[in-house]
């Protein structure tokens, strides 16, 4: 083990002390890591035990992101399982690197979260899912040259987002369209050249997150689900440009679909 791995570990460790002192939760069952646009649906998905500033949390970073909402919440179910909102993500373009990326889920693991839920926003690289569209992910692409990983940690990438967890969510809902999600560095968008090239090596969406955070939670032993809402056409892949009223339309017309499944699926894990 490097030394930053176990300085990553005491950090998320610290985090996950603060959580269950505010929260009387000394252990959690599962994580839900909010992206932008789905702070909207968690209200109501139980009994809130605590809402934290993640500013008072160690080791997460003030989001630089307005929609980021910079909460970490805990809340019991109806099912008596303990739920643990990560509402406050660190991006890998916000430039401090893949450590910051990865503590939400190494949080979540230290707070005794065995399945982990990653939630974001996207761009579509396939014409017909338009803004709205939610989208199973079923595998990713990192495309951002680095990783939250360090050392000889040869983690198996092979079913990373859990067929278990994905049969599920086909379960609630079998029309949801199941994807490739490719994460660029960002913080710019793609050039329509890079949005084919992402479709070429077989990405269908297109983002700056969930990729990194993913390979953290699977060398943690979390199983992940990923979800991912559709919330513009990526570059080029539509002749029309965007009107950003339509895409958050879309994003809030999807709202009642992603909350039901969220719902349904909590209820079952
Ligand atoms: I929302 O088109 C959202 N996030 N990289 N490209 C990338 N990230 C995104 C996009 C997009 N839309």
């Amino acid at each position: 083990m490097t030394n930053s791995s176990s300085g990553n570990r005491r950090l998320a460790a610290s985090a996950a002390e603060t959580i269950a002192r505010a929260s009387g939760v000394v252990r959690h069952d599962i994580g839900l890591t909010l992206g932008s646009g789905w702070a909207n649906i968690v209200s109501e998905l139980g009994e809130t035990l605590a809402d934290i500033d993640a500013r008072e949390v160690p080791g997460f970073l003030k989001p630089v992101v307005d929609g980021h909402s910079g909460q970490i919440r805990s809340v019991r179910l109806a099912t008596g399982k303990h739920l643990l909102i990560i509402g406050a993500r660190t991006h890998l373009y916000e430039g401090h690197g893949p450590d910051p990326v990865a503590h939400g889920v190494r949080t979540a693991a230290a707070a005794g979260v065995t399945t982990m839920i990653l939630t974001n926003a996207s761009g579509s690289a396939r014409r017909e899912w338009k803004p709205g569209t939610p989208v199973l992910i079923r595998d990713h692409i990192n495309l951002t040259a680095t990783s939250p990983l360090d050392g000889g940690e040869f983690i198996d990438m092979s079913t990373a987002y859990s067929e278990e967890l994905r049969r599920l969510a086909h379960e609630i809902d079998p029309e949801l369209p199941e994807g490739v999600y490719a994460q660029f560095r960002g913080p710019q968008y793609e050039t329509p050249a890079e949005v084919r090239m992402a479709a070429v090596l077989g990405a269908d969406l297109v983002g700056m997150s969930t990729a990194l955070e993913t390979i953290a939670a699977r060398a943690l032993g979390l199983d992940v689900l990923g979800v991912s809402l559709v919330t513009n056409l990526a570059a080029g892949v539509s002749p029309e440009p965007l009107a950003h009223a339509d895409v958050v339309a879309a994003g809030t017309a999807a709202l009642p679909r992603l909350a039901a499944l969220l719902r349904a699926v909590l209820e079952r894990l």
